[in-house]
């Protein structure tokens, strides 16, 4: 039919995260890397995903594991080869799951060789960066950098180059066209190797509409200039129409603090920008403006949350987890006694909400923070800039720790649990970061074998979406509910579906709609009829 074969392939996809020196290691030196990906793909389509986005594979000295770029068109020989690569998308497609890469064009390495001619002093690359010099004595501006302390460091020269994030990743200069020219031609040298589209890492920031001053702001000075801007628009829409328009691409855009209006505005259909947004709202429930300072959880306010992004775009890229963040169940749901249901729980809500559902490596098998036992265990730059940041606050070790410990990004960074043995699978040597203990149960070995396991349900709910015009193309409506039980329908021509989510760990009285409850994570015999049991999830289908 003609309507299906001009359809976009995304539109009903399934999207799993590969974070890849996380997810397994084939030559024992404690970094996982592609051809250990490659090793992975039949389990990924036994999972029922279509597509992988991958976290970047670039040449990289992995300050910010791989998000400071020195080579965008040769691989970080970490992970493997340029043929490692070719033989990753080229395989993947034979068992028809696509390859979206991750993009970082806000930021390259200070390694990279533009960088380095700048600093060289060659006129030309200088251009390509923000070199300013300094105010009488202070920095050329009083912006913040995103991992804490200024956003300026000085050269050798005496001048300053700005970074919005490590001062090991120099902000590029989007006013300049040949930045334009050199970015766009990494981009079709990617989709003419058979990619399928790309992650755009902070994409609504990269356009900087002045170096002025910044109002102060407690978490970021300077967002003002560069949030979003008209200019940040018009590159996408160029990148679009000259780039990704001519291929088949699925683009996503990373866009920080955004608002559901703004977001519209990146992503609607027809305005011909990104196909969809990563929004942070429903990450960010529990902060109070930084993620470092935590307040407590509310279902009621996540369910608002996620209730407004489904109201307001036409394609949410839904997501719980990924390696910014903390894992789900340590996020949303429980890791004590209700670890399993409430992992279940999580599954479900994602994957029967409207838009593009994302997995992240590990959420499949309900794997948790990560159990370091102090600062000296972690690996991420983030951490050691906060902790430094958090020094000048002169906060004490244990506050720093306990501060740090429970939101640092190598709680979701932890490798993949593939079996129980020393090295989880994983690796056969030293695992770059800390394996979690709780691999002696949480795995893939294991979770295979168990009908009941966090993973074949992952399994079940996939197969079921792929099998519901309701989920997958559905429309979404919230049902009037106790505030932190979330009950939606999902309607298609010839299909509702009820939606109830428990989000508590308490038994919830709710009304029920519909005729027959066809998808659970409660056995059949363990249901109860009147009321939602502790994470209780469940669809329940009414003929129309
Ligand atoms: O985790 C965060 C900081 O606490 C986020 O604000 C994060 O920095 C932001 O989402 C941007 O993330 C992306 O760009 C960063 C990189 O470190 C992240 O891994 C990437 O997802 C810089 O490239
Ligand atoms: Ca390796």
């Amino acid at each position: 039919m003609a309507a299906s074969s001009t359809k976009k392939w995304w539109k009903n996809a399934i999207i799993y995260q590969i974070y890849p020196r996380s997810f397994c290691d084939s030559n024992g030196d404690g970094i996982g890397d592609i051809p250990g990906i490659i090793s992975k793909l039949p389990y990924l389509k036994d999972l029922g995903i279509d597509a992988i986005w991958l976290s970047p594979v670039y040449s990289s000295p992995g300050y910010d594991n791989g998000y400071d770029i020195s080579d965008y068109k040769n691989i970080n020989p970490e992970f493997g080869t340029m043929e490692d690569m070719e033989r990753l998308i080229s395989r993947s497609k034979r068992l028809g799951i696509k390859v979206v890469m991750d993009l970082v064009i806000n930021h390259t390495s200070d390694e990279h060789e533009w960088f380095q001619k700048a600093l060289a002093g060659d006129p030309k690359y200088r251009e390509y960066y923000y070199f300013r010099d300094g105010k009488g004595g202070r920095l050329p501006n009083n912006w913040g950098s995103f991992f804490g302390g200024r956003a300026w460091t000085k050269t050798d020269n005496g001048d300053y180059y700005l970074h919005l994030f490590s001062k090991k990743q120099p902000d590029l200069n989007w006013h300049n066209p040949d930045v334009y020219k050199e970015i766009t031609d990494i981009m079709q040298f990617w989709l003419d190797k058979g990619i399928a589209g790309f992650r755009c890492d902070v994409i609504n920031i990269i356009y900087k509409e002045s170096l002025a001053d910044g109002k102060r702001h407690f978490a970021l000075t300077g967002k003002e200039h560069y949030l979003n801007t008209d200019g940040c628009h018009d590159l996408i829409r160029r990148f679009n129409e000259e780039v990704w328009s001519k291929y088949k691409t699925f683009i996503v855009g990373e866009a920080v603090f955004i608002t559901p209006d703004k977001a519209k505005l990146l992503s609607d259909e027809d305005r011909k920008e990104l196909d969809a947004v990563f929004f942070f709202e429903h990450m960010d429930v529990d902060s109070r403006g930084i993620k470092w300072f935590k307040k407590k959880y509310h279902p009621s306010k996540f369910i608002k949350i996620l209730d407004k992004w489904q109201e307001t775009l036409d394609v949410p890229a839904n997501y719980l987890e990924n390696h910014d963040q903390i894992r789900s169940v340590n996020h949303f749901g429980n890791t004590g006694k209700y670890w399993e249901k409430s992992a279940k729980l999580l599954c479900g809500l994602n994957f029967s909400l409207r838009g593009v559902p994302f997995i992240y490596e590990g959420e499949e098998l309900g794997m948790t923070n990560g159990d370091f036992s102090g600062l000296r265990e972690l690996r991420d730059i983030e951490s050691f800039n906060i902790n430094q940041s958090l020094k000048r606050l002169l906060l004490v070790h244990s506050v720093r720790r306990r501060i740090i410990l429970r939101t640092t990004r190598d709680n979701a960074r932890t490798p993949v649990q593939w079996d129980s043995s020393e090295g989880a699978g994983f690796t056969t040597g030293q695992p770059w970061l800390k394996i979690n203990a709780n691999k002696s149960y949480i795995n893939v070995e294991s979770e295979s074998q168990d009908e009941n396991s966090i993973l074949n349900f992952y399994k079940k709910m996939i197969e079921f979406r792929k099998n519901s015009q309701a989920l997958q193309e559905g429309s979404y409506r919230r049902i009037a509910s106790p505030s932190d039980v979330y009950i939606f329908t999902r309607e298609s021509t010839d299909e509702r579906l009820y939606i109830y989510c428990n989000l508590t760990s308490i038994n919830r009285a709710v009304e029920f709609y519909g005729d027959k409850v066809i998808f659970s994570n409660y056995g059949d015999n363990e249901r109860e009829d009147f009321y939602l049991k502790p994470y209780e999830y469940r669809i329940v289908a009414s003929n129309i």
